[in-house]
């Protein structure tokens, strides 16, 4: 009654002193766990030994078995018995050894090994009480390990992903910035001539799907170089960049303006008539004659001719053909002396 009582205390000063060990520190709870067992059946010599695929044959000895080689006739003798202990599922004792099987999980074995003058004469109760928290103990911290390898895994996978996304997002800026260097002019910031060709095609081919018109309108700053001969070609660029302001608060959000080139700059509009087309036109033209552009504190006036195209595009219809001829339009409204919108007649 006495050594159950003992017995029972030294189980409970176990539990709350495995309590206290990490369960990341496997070696530590074996060490603990073999140094109770070993008081517990009173004796100085044993060894827990675990084996699987999760750590495999971790060994931990003390007393005769402290250090003690595979290779030791003692330690195969011993290693016999807990051979036996494992495949029966039952502790096996012979003359003063005794080997205790601890079956963790489906996975991993291990055995509790004890050397002494009369092995396990101690309360079976006892011993089985004993087995069953270690084994649950060892139990814990291997899928503790397991959970905590895992998540190291998983924060790895989680690194490699913010770092995948941050060059995705560097790649996504950097075709934004080519697509800015080649399809936008540098100086006004409006769509450039490579942008027209591209978007001319485009609504060439709507158009002609539709059945409706597309209009091409040809604006071209008159008399520029003698604005660049007056303040400079620096002013010069600076009233390129109000044109183009200009002309970008004039367009609605359908109708297409691009930096042709130099001074000139280009609209292109869907389904429009030519009477819209030319009542468009000379809105710009107005606008631009009324506007007097301060730049660097100069007050620079300027008034623009247009020519302007309205077709009805085949499926052979090129670029060439409707700025072909708001070109002539243009070329006409300069000969009749400039600040005009002329339609293409022809
Ligand atoms: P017109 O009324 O016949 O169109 O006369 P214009 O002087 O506007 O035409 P011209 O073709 O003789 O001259 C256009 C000038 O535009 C010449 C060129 O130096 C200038 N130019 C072209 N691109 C730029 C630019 O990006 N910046 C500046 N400052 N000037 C430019
Ligand atoms: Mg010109
Ligand atoms: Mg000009």
């Amino acid at each position: 009654m006495e050594m159950m009582q003992d017995g029972l205390l030294s189980i409970l000063e176990f539990v709350h002193d495995m309590n206290r060990i990490s369960p990341l520190l496997l070696d530590l709870l074996l060490r603990g766990v073999l140094g109770h067992f070993l008081r517990l059946v009173g004796s100085n010599n044993g060894y827990i030994q675990l084996g699987g695929d999760v750590d495999s044959s971790l060994r931990i000895g003390v007393g005769m078995f402290h250090d003690i080689a595979e290779t030791d006739d003692r330690f195969a003798l011993q290693q016999e018995l807990a051979d036996q202990a494992l495949t029966r599922a039952e502790t096996i004792i012979a003359g003063n050894m005794a080997a205790v099987p601890l079956c963790i999980g489906s996975f991993v074995q291990g055995v509790l090994f004890v050397q002494q003058e009369d092995a396990l004469t101690r309360e079976p109760k006892l011993l089985d009480m004993f087995v069953l928290h270690a084994v649950n103990m060892i139990e814990n911290s291997m899928i503790y390990r397991e959970l905590h390898k895992k998540n190291a895994e998983l924060s790895k996978i989680i690194d490699e992903l913010h770092r995948t996304t941050g060059q995705l997002s560097r790649s996504e800026q950097l075709r934004q910035e080519y697509e800015k260097l080649t399809y936008y002019d540098s100086l006004t910031g409006i769509p450039n001539r490579r942008y027209l060709e591209v978007q001319c095609r485009e609504m060439i081919a709507h158009c002609h799907k539709q059945k409706t018109t597309l209009a091409c309108l040809m604006i071209d700053v008159d008399h520029f170089k003698s604005i660049n001969d007056r303040y400079g070609h620096l002013v010069g660029d600076q009233v390129l960049v109000q044109v183009g302001r200009n002309l970008d608060r004039l367009t609605r959000a359908h109708e297409f303006i691009a930096r042709y080139g130099g001074e000139e700059f280009t609209v292109l509009l869907e389904g429009s008539t030519p009477e819209n087309a030319l009542a468009f036109g000379e809105r710009i033209r107005r606008h631009m004659e009324q506007q007097v552009v301060e730049v660097e504190g100069s007050p620079v006036s300027l008034t623009v001719s247009i020519g302007i195209a309205v077709i009805l595009p085949a499926r052979t219809t090129s670029m060439a053909e409707i700025v072909g001829k708001s070109d002539r339009a243009l070329y006409e409204a300069k000969n009749g002396g400039r600040n005009r919108c002329v339609l293409f007649s022809g």
